[in-house]
Formats: structure tokens, C-alpha cells, sequence
């Protein structure tokens, strides 16, 4: 039978969740009310680098109302957590719920209180004494990783090359900074000696078996909901050692357990983003054809790493060369330990890092070839006729039209307005410039399942393995389940991020749910279809479990008009638009609702965010009196522009756009700013473009700061 015409899919539906979460009624994790919980804080250490001599805690255990507290020896001989192995890993793979021998970042946790009161743990903690001594001797303690990959007789290629272009990026140190911070609510049932665990994670059924594997207890033990979590951006795809330790404290006390980090305590040790510092040098010939690509990345990983903790510097070397088309390459990506809190994964995760560098050499190469940067992408972007491309890099690029983007940009962004602006700016000796930036974002890459009953009443229920964090996902979950079934959509119930109530699944990260999740539902429901077009009768259930064939990957451009003040060095965006190529589009309120929230993340790294560690690797943007968030002030308006070209690699054929304006957007204000500065022979400059640091490069610009 042939799927009806879609009614709901392509329809900016409200989200369903959106009363419940605007009003307050969303139950979070700390919301959770819980019979006489125990109230967890955690002792931290100020040191980077140092053996741990002692802990006292004594005094603490003195205190009225303190239950138990609990040091590294206590939780010594538990399991590891397993970590995505995207690059082969060398060093020490440790995971300490509570620090052992020694500390290897401030704010690692040393000790734990179990309280009565909140107040009391954090009174307690403040009681906790520990003994430091004279670190252990030799590098930074934790893991590396390297990769190369190469392909094509690339010295020859800059051999014979007309130009070479050369460049570096760094990316700020980024603190990925939901609104709600880590939060742990753990329900100890005594009878069945079972926990209900609201956790707020992106990846609920990986916190299950990631839990049970490190406590070494069944599975069948813990039951874990995140279906209210607020936000996340990557810093919630791993589980924590502290909420390993409130799970560990349930069953070891018999009691049920509570923790909310504070804003301070992500800073100090939940996972940073970007931190990776990129180099590049591209090889052009006389007609702007790029020849070869020699590309290295350095991501920053702490002492532990989180699950998908090597993700970001395996993206930021096997994104490259994005969608150019380039022989010869050679790339090397490498993660090197420091004592600082763990990184992860934050929106974008590799991606802006790849994307960033080779944008800043195609603008590069562009001024030193003379042509446009609209012209000279479109010259050495891959056609529509070329995919899918295998890349050096073992990605495959599956399915656009990369020049169409551009095309499409330059003439709904008024690319040639702007130049007239910029014109016009300068000649009265302002400050103005235009940048691109093109991009292509890889959604994740595997397997969702759903599980869809079709009731006797005709109503739907569809359970998820996927989940979100502010997404909306039911809603678009809905409106695939509603036009696959033919029915209205007020008939289907959706559910997803509970591991008693949903089939297992992966999450919602990596741009992958609507893609993968979405054509798991998709998929149950034609099932359907067709069991009662052989005359099967409701109710009926069908559960599947999807893997998609490749991965879908997003693209677009971004292009900025950007003024800045030469009195204060203020940064100002004149103007922004984007083309993004997202595929199928189930609802176009929320794929709009992503490239506006990557935007103002990106525009964050790009104009103000920074994590600064001083030389003792103390942290001193420990709150948000320190570390700049753009505010919605700050954030102009954005033009947004589509285009949809399906995947060929899902059912579905969704693309992900959940990262896109932090892919696009930094590398695009950046273009811009230095296009801006070009006038004055700065060519280089480290994001985030402060006014203090953009008024210094024009007032003196330092001499080797033109170099890269
Ligand atoms: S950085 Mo994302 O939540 O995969």
C-alpha cells in the first residue's frame, strides 16, 4: 500500500512538551521528590598536579547529621567506564569515582559527604582536610591518542604548486554550560534492592549498562529516566564519577540519594568542549584549484576520559577536507593529556575545528589568488554529480549540492549589497567586513530502535530508544508515526529516555535522532501498514531496531557582515544568513530552532566564550562572573534558508542540523572580522574576538601576529 501524502511532516507543529517545560510543570531531576534522600557533596581538590597523603575526616563525620563519608579507597575496586575507541588510545585509561594516590585536576572530586540536608553535606565538605604532597614526576597524567591519515603524493603537490596558503586556529577552551547542570536523583527501592534513577542525560540507556558494568551489579537493577533534561550540548553523553558515586552510595547505604552540581562545580569538572588548536597549509594551483591539504589538530584531553571522549579530535581530523575535493592529503590528529577538567564532546565536537581550519585557508587562498570566496568554493567544492565521495579520511559524503548552497546564499544573504556597504564603510575609514563560511556536519552514525503498538481503539503508542534534551522529539516523532499510519496525530502518545518503558536505544547526541530515531519509528510504522494490508487485526505491535547504511551529512554556508569600532574594538554583526541542507525536514520549527541555537553557540566561541586555566592550572572562569554567555541582546537576527536534499543513507532521509550554527558560524564571523582588519595586515587572530583583543590588534597590532 502506498504511504498517504504527508499531513503532519514538513509542518511547524508546537512542541508537544513546550506548556509542561515553559511552565514550570517539566519534573527535572532535582525535582524529584524523594523519601528522606541522602544529600551528596563532594570535597574537591584545589590542586592540579599532586600526591593525595591524606584525607581527614574526621571532623566531618562529627558533624549532626552526616551519615557517611566516603574516600578513594572506599570505591577503589570498581569497574571503568568504556569509552568509544574512534582513535586508538595509548596511557592511563583511569576512572576514579574519588581520587586514589593522587589528584590530577582541581576540582576532581577527593571526598564524599551523605547528609541529611544539603546544607549539612555541604557544611561537612567544608571539614574534609586533605594532606597534598610534591606531584609524581614526569608529563601530564592521562591519555593520548594519534591518527594520520594520508593519501596522494602530496610533497609533489606543493612542489608544484602556485601558491601555498598557511594558517592557524584555536579554539577557545569552551564550557558547554546548560541550563541545568548535572543533576542526579536516585530512588533506592529496599525490597527488590533496586534504583530508579532520574538522571539528566543524553544517553539514558548507556547510563544504565555504563552503571551496572562499573558497580558490577545486573542490569536489571537500575532503571533510568531523563525524559526532562535541560539541555546538555554534549556535556551530559557521558556518565559522571560523581553519579557513578550517588548510584554506589544508594545501595551501599540502602538509601536514596540526591545530587545537583552547582554552576561552579561544572565549570570545575564537568566536561569542556574545543580547546583544540589547528594547523594547515593548503597547496593551490595557477587557476585556484586546491592540489593538497597538510592539516594538524591537537585536542586537550584531562585524566579521564568520558565516552566519547577521543570523538573530538578524531572529528577534527576526519571532518577534513570537508566537502573540497582534494587529492593529496595529509592529516594528523592528536589528543594530548593535560591536568584540567575532562573534555567531551560539545556541539560541534571536531567539526567547527575541521571546518574552521579549512574555511580559513580557502579565504586565504582566495586573496591570494585574487578570486572571490564564493568563486573559489565553488570551484573546488565537490558537484552534486560527485556524490557520495569517499574521503581519504573513511568518511562518505552522501548526498548535496554544495555549490546550489552557495549560490543560494549569495544571492538571499545580498552578498553583493554587502561588499557595496563594506565599500561604502571604508571609504569613510570604518572598520567592515564580509565573511563565508561553508561547512558539512556528519550525524551520528548506527543504530535506534522504536517500538510502535497500534491499539484496538485506533489510538498509537510509540515508545523511542532515542531521546532529547529539549528537542521536541515526541512532537516530531508524531509526525512521522501519524502520516506512516494515516491517522490524525492527536491519536499517537510518544515516550522516549526511560529504560523500563522504551526499547534500548543510544540517545540524542550527534546530531543522529531525528535521522536514525526518527526512521526506526518511521520503519515500525510501515510494518504496520503492511501486517494490516494482509488482514492482521489490532492491536498490533511491531519493534525495530533501524541501522542506518552511512552516515547523513548535513551542510550549508554562513554568511556575516561584521563592523567593528575602532575606538573600543566592539564587534558588531551588520547582518547574518544561512543555507542549510538538513534533507527531509520533519518540522521545520524545531530544524530552525537548532541552526538559531548553534548560532548564538557559535557566535559565543567566536566573539566572547573562553575557559581560562592560569599557568598552575588553577581555573579562573569558575561562574558566569568570569566566562562570557552570549545574551539574547547579543544575538542578532539570522536569516535562515533551506535546502533538502534527502540522505540516501536513512529512511527517513533526515539529515542532522542540530550543530550546524557552531560549525558554520565561528568560521564565518571569523572570515569576516579579518576581513574587516585585512586593511591593516593582521591576518591572524585567535578566537573569541573580544573587544580588548580586537582593539589591541588595531591599535598595535604585535609583530609576529600576522604570522601563522
Ligand atoms: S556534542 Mo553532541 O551532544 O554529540
Amino acid at each position: 500500500m502506498p504511504a498517504p501524502p504527508p499531513r503532519y511532516v514538513g509542518q511547524a507543529l508546537t512542541d508537544r512538551r513546550a506548556q509542561a517545560l515553559l511552565t514550570g510543570r517539566a519534573v527535572f531531576a532535582d525535582d524529584v521528590r524523594l523519601d528522606r534522600p541522602l544529600h551528596l557533596a563532594f570535597m574537591r581538590s584545589v590542586l592540579a598536579d599532586a600526591t593525595l597523603e591524606a584525607v581527614d575526616t574526621s571532623q566531618a563525620e562529627y558533624l549532626q547529621g552526616v551519615v557517611a563519608v566516603h574516600v578513594g579507597r572506599d570505591v577503589a575496586d570498581l569497574g571503568r567506564l568504556s569509552v568509544n575507541p574512534v582513535l586508538p588510545v595509548t596511557g592511563p585509561l583511569e576512572y576514579p569515582l574519588l581520587a586514589g594516590q593522587a589528584v590530577y585536576a582541581v576540582g576532581q572530586p577527593v571526598a564524599a559527604v551523605l547528609a541529611e540536608s544539603p546544607f549539612i553535606a555541604q557544611d561537612a565538605v567544608e571539614c574534609v582536610y586533605a594532606q597534598y604532597g610534591d606531584p609524581p614526576a614526569g608529563e601530564a597524567h592521562g591519555p593520548s591518542a594519534f591518527q594520520h591519515w594520508q593519501t596522494g603524493d602530496v610533497a609533489a603537490c606543493f612542489d608544484r604548486a602556485d601558491q601555498v596558503v598557511e594558517c592557524r586556529v584555536r579554539h577557545p577552551r569552551l564550557a558547554p554550560s546548560p541550563m541545568e547542570p548535572r543533576t542526579i536523583a536516585v530512588e533506592y527501592e529496599p525490597t527488590a534492592d533496586t534504583v530508579r534513577v532520574w538522571h539528566s542525560t543524553q544517553t539514558p540507556h548507556r547510563s544504565r549498562s555504563e552503571l551496572a558494568a562499573i558497580l558490577g551489579i545486573d542490569a536489571q537493577r537500575i532503571h533510568v529516566v531523563a525524559t526532562s533534561v535541560g539541555g546538555a550540548f554534549g556535556m551530559k553523553a557521558s556518565l559522571y564519577p560523581e553519579e557513578v558515586f550517588a548510584v554506589w552510595a544508594a545501595f551501599r547505604h540502602r538509601r536514596s540519594v540526591k545530587w545537583t552540581a552547582s554552576r561552579s562545580e561544572d565549570f570545575l569538572a564537568a566536561t569542556h568542549g574545543r580547546g583544540v588548536h589547528t594547523h594547515g597549509r593548503l597547496a593551490i594551483d595557477r587557476h585556484g584549484r586546491f592540489l593538497a591539504l597538510q592539516a594538524r589538530t591537537d585536542a586537550p584531553v584531562g585524566h579521564w576520559l568520558p565516552n566519547s571522549g577521543l570523538v573530538t579530535a578524531w572529528n577534527s581530523g576526519r571532518i577534513l577536507p570537508g566537502g573540497y575535493r582534494i587529492e593529496a592529503l595529509d592529516i594528523q590528529a592528536r589528543a594530548t593529556p593535560a591536568h584540567r577538567a575532562p573534555t567531551g564532546i560539545y556541539r560541534g565536537a571536531g567539526r567547527p575545528e575541521a571546518n574552521c581550519l579549512i574555511e580559513r585557508l580557502v579565504d586565504l587562498a582566495a586573496r591570494a589568488t585574487g578570486l572571490d570566496p564564493f568563486a573559489i568554493r565553488e570551484r573546488n567544492l565537490l558537484g552534486a554529480d560527485e556524490l557520495p565521495h569517499e574521503t581519504a579520511t573513511g568518511n562518505v559524503l552522501d548526498s548535496g549540492d554544495y555549490a546550489g548552497a552557495l549560490r543560494l546564499l549569495r544571492e538571499r544573504g545580498g552578498y553583493d549589497e554587502l561588499l557595496r556597504r563594506r565599500d561604502a564603510c571604508r571609504a569613510q575609514g570604518g572598520l567592515y567586513g564580509v565573511g563565508l563560511g561553508f561547512y558539512v556536519e556528519p550525524s551520528g552514525n548506527g543504530w535506534e530502535s522504536a517500538e510502535v503498538t497500534w491499539q484496538a481503539d485506533d489510538s498509537v503508542d510509540v515508545a523511542s530508544g532515542s531521546s532529547s534534551q529539549g528537542h521536541g522529539r515526541e512532537t516530531a516523532f508524531a509526525q512521522i508515526a501519524a502520516d506512516a499510519l494515516g491517522i490524525t496525530i492527536e491519536r499517537v502518545a510518544v515516550r522516549c529516555a526511560d529504560t523500563a518503558r522504551c526499547p534500548a536505544g543510544i540517545g540524542a547526541l550527534a546530531s543522529r535522532s531525528t535521522a536514525i530515531g526518527g526512521s526506526a519509528v518511521l520503519e515500525a510504522c510501515r510494518e504496520l501498514v503492511a501486517r494490516r494490508a494482509r488482514g492482521e487485526s489490532l492491536p498490533l505491535t511491531a519493534a525495530v531496531r533501524y541501522e542506518n547504511t552511512g552516515q547523513a551529512w548535513g551542510y550549508g554556508a554562513y554568511l556575516v557582515a561584521v563592523r567593528i569600532d575602532v575606538d573600543t574594538g566592539q564587534l558588531t554583526i551588520e547582518r547574518a544568513s544561512c543555507v542549510d541542507d538538513t534533507g527531509l525536514v520533519v518540522n521545520p520549527a524545531q530544524v530552525d530552532g537548532q541552526v538559531r541555537g548553534g548560532f548564538a553557540q557559535g557566535l559565543g566561541e567566536a566573539t566572547m566564550e573562553q575557559v581560562v586555566y592560569d599557568e598552575n592550572d588553577q581555573l579562573l572562569t569558575g561562574s558566569f562572573m568570569d566566562y562570557a554567555m552570549p545574551r539574547a541582546a547579543d544575538i542578532p537576527a539570522l536569516d535562515i534558508h533551506k535546502m533538502h536534499t534527502p540522505s540516501p543513507f536513512n529512511t527517513l532521509g533526515a539529515k542532522g542540523v542540530g550543530e550546524a550554527g557552531t560549525i558554520g558560524a565561528p568560521a564565518a564571523i571569523l572570515n569576516a572580522a579579518l576581513d574587516a582588519l585585512a586593511g591593516l595586515g593582521i591576518a591572524h587572530l585567535d578566537m573569541p574576538l573580544t573587544p580588548d583583543k580586537l582593539w589591541h590588534a588595531i591599535h598595535a597590532p604585535p609583530p609576529n601576529e600576522g604570522e601563522p
